[in-house]
Parts: C-alpha cells; structure tokens; sequence
C-alpha cells in the first residue's frame, strides 16, 4: 500500500461469509472479484435461506390453505415488508416484485405507454442510461411517436445540469435516470433533479440498479415517483427486481402481464384486476427467490449501507489513485469523491478484451466491453472499456493484486 489510507479492518472479516470467495479459478490463483456492478456474490445466509425454503417450505403462494402455502405466502410478503423498509417505503405494496431492473423499467414504459403519455409527448433520459432504460423508451417512442432528449455529460463524467434545465423548457412530462452509473460510477444529484422535474409537472423515474445496493436510498427523501432495482446486484439472487411506486401513481397505471393472481374476478370476454401489489404480479412468482432477497435485505441492513458506502469511497479512492500511476491508462468519470466503487477505464493501444483475458489470468474478474452503455462509450469515441468495481467484501489487497497485474499487461504489449 503506498498512500495513507486506513482501512476498516472489521470488513476484512465480511469475506468468510461469502463462499465463493474462498475458490482458486486457476490452479494456485484465488479469485479476485471485482466485478460485482455486473452481479454481486452472495453471503452464506442468503443462500442458506434459499436452501431452507426448498427443504421446508416449498409451495406455491396465495393459492393453497395447507401449511406449506400458508408458510410460503408469509416469507414472500415478509421480503417484501423487508425491502419496503429498506428504502423507506410507505407501504409493502408500494413494492413490486419483478424479475429485475430491466422488467421493472418495461413494465413503466408499457403501463405508461398505455396511460400517461401521448403521442408528441417530451421523455428526458441521460446520456449516461444503460441500455435497459434507454431501449424500452425507444420501443415506446417508435409506437407513440415520442420525442426523446437527452441531459447531456461533461467530459469529466457528469450530468450537465444546465443542458437539463433547457431541456426542462420544453414541459417533459416524463424524466427517467440513473442515480449511479454503471460506467462512470458518478453518483448523480437524484434530489435536485426530482425537485425540478416535479416543479416541471413531470413524472420521474430513477434507475437505482447500481445505487440501492451501495449507498443508503430512501425513496421519500428521494421524493421519486417511481424506482428500478435488482437483487442480485445487492447480495441477493438473480431473477427478482424491484419495481417501488407511490401507491397513487401505480394505481392508476393498468396491469402488464395478464394471468393468475394479478386478477380479482374473470369471465369468458373479461376480468377485474386484483389491488395492489398483486395487480401487477402475474402467474408463479420467484418465491425462494424473495426470501433469498429478504435474507440480503437483512444482511446489508445489519451491516449499515452507511459503512458500505464509506467502505466503498476509501476502495475507490485508493484505486484511482493507484490506477492513475499507470502509464498510458485513462481513467473515465469524475473524482472519486463523486462517485461509487466503479473503475472503468482504457489503456493506450490495448483492447479491453485482452486487458481482462490477462487479468483473468491472474484470477482476476472484471468487466471488459460497452458494459450496456454503448451510447456513453461513443460520447467519450471509444468501442469499450475495461470495468473494476467493488463491494463491501472487497478489500486494499484486491486492489493492489488488480494494479500489480495491470502492470503486468501494460509490459507485455510493451
Ligand atoms: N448492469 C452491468 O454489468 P438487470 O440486468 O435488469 O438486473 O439490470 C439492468 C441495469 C439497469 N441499470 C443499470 C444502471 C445497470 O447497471 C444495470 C445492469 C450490469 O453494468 C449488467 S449489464
């Protein structure tokens, strides 16, 4: 370690929690996991609880009255009660469960497809977006007839607020971002743009697939409309997502998806949808899946999201600092102190993709390509980039190990 950072030792301990950790992915060369923007590993508990519920419990829910029903039904709602808490949500049923931050953002773009939005109608995103929220309005635009703008970014990797403010002008009735992005790891100001969409009369979306799991999120201080995110980019398993709205909004959206449990009474030519959250739950959900985020819920709340995001800065730091000392390496984004624990960068005459091969190499993962993000990629000319980030499982020595096999590349394409 070269510079005066001082870790916090009590996260050191964190990582016997996690299984995976322990694995060597080449003979003698332990994994080094930075990777976790892409998906995040999981702690014991999780996939204990996960574990439990198939030897237990199995069921399906809101069907059945035997005590394996009965019992399902109780943990799935309980995970929801857990995830409302989390982010400070008035109520459980202001929690959707989806599939994940991509379904979640769908799902709004065809409900409000079918409600709120006209054809001629002004949609602001970010040039930041990934493309799950870039895509599905460009979906919905070619259907409507939707006119989409864009807040611009800085060369250093922020919003250019005064690009939004003359996009604001011209009455968006919808503003949808990301609160961190997945590339450039800046953290945008979600509040100031809320407050102003609102002033606008815009309804807001805030993609939270990359902040919910790092820094602390309540959707009320927030004052959003609407917010995306996955589990298992928060310690939690792959294939449940989030969908948060204010109860009001979702309850004058129409349904999505048409099927079983999202209905209150059904003819031969039509039907009554079920309230809240049901309405929007159609057929079997991820039932093991739910606990399983219930049990991450538990485990980032016990560990306090203020010492992760704390834990995080000093991990960023300390790499931005590290990573600025190579040669011919370009780091893109801001300063560490405006983002979270993402490192994306390029190194002069060198593909991304044989950056990471080398890496892996050395047992390290990380993330080389576009990342989703192919419009932020041709904003700053470049095909792609290699990816480091962290997690509060993450620690200095896994910086140093990425650094010191940077260094390693960088001597043998010479
Ligand atoms: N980004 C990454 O490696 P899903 O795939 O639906 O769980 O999440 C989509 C998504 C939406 N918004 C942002 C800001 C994201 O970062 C992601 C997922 C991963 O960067 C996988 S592409």
């Amino acid at each position: 370690m070269t510079t005066d950072f001082k870790p916090d030792y009590s996260f050191e301990s964190i990582r016997e929690e996690f299984p995976i950790l322990k694995r060597e992915v080449h003979p003698g060369v332990p994994l080094t996991y930075l990777d976790s923007a892409a998906t995040s590993q999981k702690p014991i508990h999780v996939i204990e609880a996960m574990d439990h519920y198939y030897r237990n419990t199995n069921a399906n829910i809101h069907r059945g009255v035997h005590m394996l029903a009965e019992e399902a039904t109780f943990s799935y709602e309980q995970a929801r009660e857990k995830v409302a808490r989390f982010i400070g949500a008035n109520k459980p049923k202001e929690v959707i469960f989806t599939r994940n931050t991509t379904e979640s953002i769908n799902l709004l773009a065809y409900t409000l497809g079918r409600s709120l939005l006209k054809p001629g109608d002004l949609v602001v995103l970010t040039e930041m977006e990934h493309h799950s929220n870039l895509v599905p309005w460009q979906m919905l635009a070619q259907v409507l007839n939707l006119r989409l703008e864009f807040i611009r970014i800085t060369d250093d990797g922020m919003l250019d607020l005064d690009s939004y403010d003359q996009l604001l002008k011209q009455n968006p009735k919808l503003v949808s971002f990301t609160q961190m992005s997945n590339v450039l790891g800046t953290i945008n100001p979600a509040q100031e743009i809320i407050k102003k969409a609102k002033e606008n009369g815009a309804v807001t979306i805030v993609d939270g697939a990359q902040s919910v799991p790092h820094i602390p999120v309540n959707v009320k201080q927030l004052g959003a409309d609407f917010m995306a995110f996955s589990a298992h980019k928060m310690l939690g398993p792959l294939g449940i997502g989030v969908l948060w709205g204010r109860e009001e909004l979702l309850e004058e959206l129409p349904p999505f998806l048409g099927g079983g449990d999202m209905i209150k009474k059904v003819y031969l030519r039509s039907f009554t949808y079920n309230d809240l959250p049901h309405k929007f739950e159609a057929g079997t959900p991820a039932v093991a899946e739910a606990i399983g985020f219930g049990a991450a819920i538990d485990y980032l709340s016990s560990t306090g999201m203020d010492r992760i995001a704390i834990h995080e800065q000093n991990l960023i730091k300390y790499a931005i600092d590290e990573l600025q000392k190579i040669d011919g390496l370009h780091i893109l984004g801001p300063d560490a102190s405006l983002r979270g624990g993402v490192a994306s960068f390029t190194l002069d005459g060198i593909h991304p993709h044989d950056v990471a091969q080398i890496l892996d190499g050395d047992g390290i993962a990380v993330r080389a390509g576009h990342h989703c993000a192919m419009p932020l990629h041709d904003r700053y000319n470049i095909p792609a980039s290699t990816r480091a980030s962290f997690y509060l499982y993450n620690t200095i020595n896994d910086i140093d190990v990425l650094i010191k096999s940077l260094k390693r590349v960088v001597k043998i394409f010479g």
